[in-house]
């Protein structure tokens, strides 16, 4: 496995004759993965809106005027009736998300108790509650955590024009808390934000780079949400090509070769064959069901569909790359 990309060879790969790329992300696919299957995690939003950050994509920041309603913590009882609904119909992982900058209190002991309980179901947990203390990543990994989800977002100079309320080395601090207490990362960025194809590639080298890889590595197209910065203001407007993100799908399939690369937010504007051109990029994994946490998502009937058009299998309990055995 390498992790000594240049932010240069990242952007030759973008570069490439777009058949050679797909090319090349097959090849990587087929030689760590069953090139048929895909992993399904579905999210619930289990805390609001309210948030005191400034991500400027983000209909859940309170200095936004989004339609977003604010909600209190939900009740647990609520969050595992999701988690079995999720189960049922077919999901691997389920991802709860709370709008925090981080967790605090007896917030956080309830939201221990909900992974406690989502592990006894037998499913993998994920969660994303902003930073984490060493000490929150610990008590997380003691009540059965499996992956913590926390986003880079971008690239370190663009995350400039994004994000003023916490820094990316505060961001790279609780990806270490989380890896150094056994949890598996799940970490990615968003596209479409305005930014260049280098600052593309440089959101590709800050996850390339890290050893080992996140094992899940979302990448998000911007959701526009009508109130938000990005959706609001001109130096944000331009739309990216779908073939861009279609090459940042397959750059990421071919520099984390063994990691489950999800084609994640922005999946409801998608064509059936876009999607499926991210598939064939390497893309292994999605979002499944009706809801992101506020905005829209494919509904599962239109995803199973498309699954029996392209042939494609649900992954069960997928075993993280960290726990494979090497030269496996
Ligand atoms: N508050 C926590 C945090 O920021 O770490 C957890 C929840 S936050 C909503 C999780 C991730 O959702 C963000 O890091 C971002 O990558 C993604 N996200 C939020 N709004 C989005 C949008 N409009 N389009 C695409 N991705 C978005
Ligand atoms: C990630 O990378 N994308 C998800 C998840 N991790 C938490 C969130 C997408 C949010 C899209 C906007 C919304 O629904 O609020
Ligand atoms: Fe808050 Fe997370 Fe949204 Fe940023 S991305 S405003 S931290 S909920």
């Amino acid at each position: 496995m390498r992790y000594n990309w240049s932010i240069d060879e990242i952007e030759a790969l973008f570069a490439l004759p777009f058949n050679d790329l797909m090319f090349r992300a097959q090849q990587t696919h087929r030689a760590h993965f069953d090139a048929n299957e895909v992993q399904l995690s579905t999210l619930l939003s289990i805390k609001t809106g309210g948030c005191p950050e400034d991500c400027k994509y983000c209909p859940q920041s309170a200095r936004y005027n989004t339609d977003v309603e604010s909600d209190l913590l939900m009740k647990k009882e609520q969050v595992i009736a999701a988690a079995k609904t999720a189960k049922e119909k077919g999901a691997s992982r389920f991802c709860i998300g709370a709008a925090w900058r981080e967790p605090k209190g007896r917030a956080f002991e309830l939201v221990c108790d909900m992974i406690s309980e989502i592990k006894a179901m037998d499913m993998e947990a994920c969660a994303t509650l902003g930073m984490l203390t060493p000490e929150q990543a610990a008590r997380l990994k003691a009540s059965g955590l499996d992956y913590y989800n926390h986003n880079l977002d971008s690239d370190p100079e663009y995350y400039k024009e994004i994000i003023s309320t916490r820094t990316y080395d505060e961001r790279l601090d609780t990806l270490k808390h989380v890896r150094a207490n056994g949890m598996s990362i799940c970490c990615g960025g968003i596209v479409g934000m305005g930014e260049s194809r280098r600052h593309r590639a440089g959101l590709v080298t800050q996850l390339a780079r890290m050893n080992p890889h996140p094992e899940s590595v979302p990448i998000n197209m911007l959701v526009k949400v009508a109130g938000t910065p990005v959706a609001e203001d001109t130096q944000f407007a331009d739309d990216l090509d779908p073939f861009e993100f279609i090459r940042t799908i397959a750059v990421a399939r071919i520099t984390m070769p063994a990691s489950h690369v999800r084609l994640s937010a922005g999946r409801e504007a998608m064509s059936e064959q876009m999607q499926a051109l991210c598939f064939l990029a390497g893309a292994n994994s999605i979002f499944y069901g009706e809801k992101l946490l506020t905005t829209d998502n494919q509904d599962a009937n239109h995803d199973q569909m498309l699954f029996e058009k392209l042939g494609l299998r649900p992954m069960q309990n997928p075993v993280p790359s960290s726990r494979r055995m090497v030269n496996a």
